[in-house]
C-alpha cells in the first residue's frame, strides 16, 4: 500500500520515517515524489490544491492533517472520496488548554485590562468567582468534551449544545434547534467548537447574541466562517457582548486595518488553539493505516452527507 503526503516538508519526513518503521508494508511518499501518481489511492493532507487533485485520478481516501475538514472545500472533491479527520491527543489537549485560557481571560476581563495598559491607564473592575460564571460550549464532540473536562476543575458552571442529546456528568446538555435558546440564555461565556457546515455557517450572529444574557462573552476557537463579523462589532458596541476571544477568522489572516485588530474588547490569536502535533498525530495515522490494512473501520471517518 502507498500513501502520499502533501504539506509541510519537515513533518512529511518525520511521518515517513515513523510510518515506515511501524508499517514496513506501507510506502510513504511525499508530494511531488510519487513514482506513479495515477496509482495513488490514499493521501494525507491539510488541503488539496487543484494540481494535486488533478494528478491523482484514483484517490479513494483522504486523511486530513487536522480535526476539521472544511478547509478542503469538500464540494470540489469526488463524491466517492472517503475523508478521515485527525483525532489525536495533541489537538485535543492544546484546544482544551486554549478554551480554559479563553474562559479565564474573558471572565477576568483581560481584554479590558490589556486595553487599559496600552492606553497608559489603570482601572479597577469587579471580580467574581468562577463559580458565578456559566460557560456553554457549542459542539460536544472530541474538542467540546475535552474542553469541558478542562473547565470543570476551574469551578465554572457548565453547559453544552450539540445536534444529539447527551448526558455528561456536571454539564447541562441541550440539543438541536429547540435546545438552542434555553442553552444560550444560560451562557455568560459562549464557546464555539462546532464544525463548519452549511448548518453552522454564521451561527454566531446577531440573533444568537441577542439570546445570550446581556454582557456575555464569546470564545470562537472553531472556524472564522461561524461568525458574522459585523454582528459581533454591533453586539460589542451595544454592550450586548462584553468581549470576545477569536482564534479563527475569515479570511486568515484578516486584512491590515481590519477593526478586530484594534478593538479594545477583542483578543485574537492566529489559529493556534488546537495544534496537530507531529509526534502524537503520526501515532493516530499509523493506527488508522493499520486499520485500513486489516479492513477495519477507520477512526474519524467523516459522514460527508452531514459535513463532519
Ligand atoms: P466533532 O465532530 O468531534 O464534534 C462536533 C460536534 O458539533 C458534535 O457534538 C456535533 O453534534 C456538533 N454539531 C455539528 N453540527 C451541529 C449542528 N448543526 N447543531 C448542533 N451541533 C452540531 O468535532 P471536533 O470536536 O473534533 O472539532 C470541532 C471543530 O473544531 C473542527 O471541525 C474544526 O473546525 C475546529 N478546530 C479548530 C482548531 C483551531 O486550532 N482553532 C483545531 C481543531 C479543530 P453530534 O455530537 O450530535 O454529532
Ligand atoms: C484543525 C485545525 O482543524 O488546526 O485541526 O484547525
Amino acid at each position: 500500500m502507498e500513501i502520499l503526503y502533501h504539506g509541510n516538508a519537515a513533518r512529511g519526513l518525520a511521518w515517513q520515517e515513523a510510518v515506515t518503521r511501524a508499517l514496513p508494508e506501507v510506502r510513504f511518499t511525499c508530494w511531488p515524489d510519487a513514482a506513479n501518481p495515477a496509482e495513488i489511492r490514499h493521501i494525507v493532507a491539510w488541503t488539496l490544491p487543484d494540481e494535486v487533485l488533478a494528478a491523482l485520478p484514483n484517490l479513494e481516501i483522504l486523511f486530513s492533517v487536522g480535526a476539521g475538514i472544511d478547509q478542503l472545500d469538500t464540494a470540489r472533491l469526488p463524491a466517492h472520496l472517503r475523508i478521515v479527520r485527525m483525532i489525536e491527543p495533541g489537538i485535543i489537549g492544546t484546544m482544551a488548554d486554549y478554551v480554559a485560557m479563553g474562559a479565564l481571560a474573558l471572565h477576568r476581563d483581560l481584554p479590558f485590562h490589556v486595553a487599559e495598559q496600552r492606553a497608559g491607564r489603570s482601572s479597577w473592575r469587579d471580580v467574581a468567582p468562577a463559580q458565578q460564571c456559566r460557560v456553554g460550549v457549542m459542539g460536544l464532540g472530541e474538542l467540546g468534551r475535552a474542553s469541558l473536562a478542562k473547565l470543570a476543575p476551574l469551578g465554572f458552571r457548565l453547559s453544552g449544545w450539540s445536534r444529539s442529546q447527551y448526558a455528561i456528568e456536571g454539564v447541562d446538555c441541550f440539543a438541536g434547534e429547540t435546545g438552542l435558546a434555553p442553552f444560550l440564555a444560560g451562557c455568560d461565556i459562549l464557546v464555539c467548537l462546532l464544525p463548519l457546515t452549511a448548518e453552522t455557517r454564521h451561527i454566531l450572529n446577531r440573533d444568537t447574541f441577542a439570546m445570550l444574557p446581556r454582557g456575555a462573552r464569546l470564545v470562537n476557537a472553531a472556524r472564522g466562517g461561524h461568525l458574522v463579523q459585523d454582528d459581533l462589532l454591533a453586539a460589542l458596541d451595544s454592550g450586548q457582548l462584553t468581549s470576545a476571544m477569536l482564534d479563527v477568522t475569515d479570511p486568515e489572516p484578516l486584512p491590515a486595518g481590519h477593526p478586530f485588530y484594534s478593538h479594545p474588547a477583542i483578543l485574537m490569536t492566529p489559529h493556534v488553539a488546537g495544534i496537530t502535533r507531529t509526534d502524537s498525530a503520526v501515532v493516530s495515522l499509523i493506527d488508522n493505516l493499520g486499520r485500513l490494512l486489516r479492513g477495519e473501520p477507520l477512526i474519524g471517518e467523516v459522514d460527508r452527507s452531514r459535513g463532519y
